[in-house]
């Protein structure tokens, strides 16, 4: 063993949950080729698959140095047959060529098209694929009709495809502080999702909503959205209603993995005055963008749980829940944590206490990048 080769590291937990995973990692190629793998068997369905590839990538992206040679991944969990194949390719070759046929495959191509419309799953990308529609022009062309979220997401593709800065989503959450003190005073709005892991960039920007007098909550979503409707910022929007307290399945068994929280999907309209980014459009530049926004409405005794469950990455969120099940015998949602063998619900006042319940070492947001 040539000395430097031997990483400097003794064991690496199983779970994303019990790891340091920061923004920046040492290893960038091996995981951009593992997320392709990844992202192609989440298009075609494929969402064992998906996971254990998103699973290596997690790994790679806690390591505390790049990986030079297959000798160095030895005794480290995560790794299934297929991907360290791929690794390995990728270490000696620079190149996987499983990633090299992906990328370049038509069926690839669209699916990953048409999968960025809003509004566009895989199900969905994958029938009109078959009809011979690859791109969002094809599909234009075609006179199939569209629900009102994918004509949004046709009419606006290219910007709603445009990463969204920091500072576009400072400026957003400065409109939605507006909107829901006018309607709401005193109710306490946060940036979750990849912004509050420290991202530059994301899809969405994405904000929770509560009020410390639980109850003051409860239907405001449609208030913040008229007021926003009434200003001119929304291009689009879906609010949806809180279904927990409806939801005959409880906390301790959630029937999936979404959460029932009030939300609202949207696309805003923001001026692009004070960026100096200007948007060309088929009709020349303009200066608004469009920008897609999630809100989520959570009663205050939810609220560290929602946002736990918000800030993500979505991996993280599955380890997490994974490890609650399998390792404590506990159900973690965006809602509640239930003790299953103490059969009781955990309280927790921050996400500190969370961590804590599950016997897990505290795993600050910009950490959670898995
Ligand atoms: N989330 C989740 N399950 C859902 C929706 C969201 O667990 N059905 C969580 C995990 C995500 C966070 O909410 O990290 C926000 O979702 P996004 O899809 O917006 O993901 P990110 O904000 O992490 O990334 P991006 O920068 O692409 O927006
Ligand atoms: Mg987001």
């Amino acid at each position: 063993q040539k000395p430097g080769l031997e990483l400097a590291v003794v064991s690496v937990p199983s779970y994303a949950c019990q790891r340091h995973t920061p923004l920046l990692h040492h290893n960038i190629t091996l995981t951009d080729a593992l997320s392709i793998l990844a992202e192609n068997a989440e298009l075609g369905e494929n969402e064992g698959r998906g996971v254990a590839f998103r699973r290596a990538a997690a790994l790679l992206k806690s390591l505390p140095q790049e990986v030079r040679g297959a000798e160095q991944l030895r005794g480290l969990p995560c790794l299934g047959e297929h991907s360290l194949r791929v690794i390995k390719e990728v270490l000696e070759d620079g190149v996987s060529h499983e990633v090299e046929t992906t990328t370049h495959s038509e069926q690839f191509k669209a699916m990953k098209a048409l999968t960025g419309i809003f509004g566009v799953g895989a199900k969905t990308a994958d029938r009109w694929f078959k009809e011979g529609i690859h791109t969002p022009s094809d599909l234009q062309r075609s006179g199939h009709t569209l629900n009102r979220a994918q004509r949004a997401g046709l009419q606006y593709y290219d910007e709603l495809n445009l990463p969204v800065t920091k500072s576009e989503a400072v400026a957003i959450g400065q409109i939605v502080e507006r909107a829901v003190h006018a309607v709401l005073p005193g109710a306490e709005i946060t940036l979750i999702g990849g912004f509050r892991r420290g991202k530059q960039t994301g899809h969405d920007v994405d904000f929770l909503i509560t009020h410390p007098d639980e109850g003051r909550e409860e239907g405001l979503m449609p208030k913040v959205v008229s007021w926003l409707e009434a200003q001119g910022f929304l291009l689009y929007q879906k609010t949806t209603g809180n279904s927990y307290l409806e939801s005959k399945e409880g906390p301790a068994r959630p029937a999936s993995n979404m959460d029932r929280f009030e939300r609202c999907f949207s696309i805003f309209r923001l001026s692009t005055d004070n960026e100096g980014r200007e948007i060309q459009t088929g009709n020349g530049p303009r200066s608004w963008r469009a920008v897609r926004v999630d809100l989520v409405v959570s009663p205050y005794s939810q609220f560290p749980f929602a946002l736990l469950g918000w800030t993500g990455s979505k991996l993280f969120e599955r380890e997490l829940r994974r490890w609650a099940v399998h390792e404590k015998a506990m159900t973690l949602s965006s809602h509640a944590l239930y003790d299953r063998k103490r059969t009781l619900y955990l309280r927790a006042s921050s996400e500190e206490e969370i961590f804590a319940h599950l016997g897990l070492e505290y795993i600050p947001p910009c950490d959670r990048n898995a």
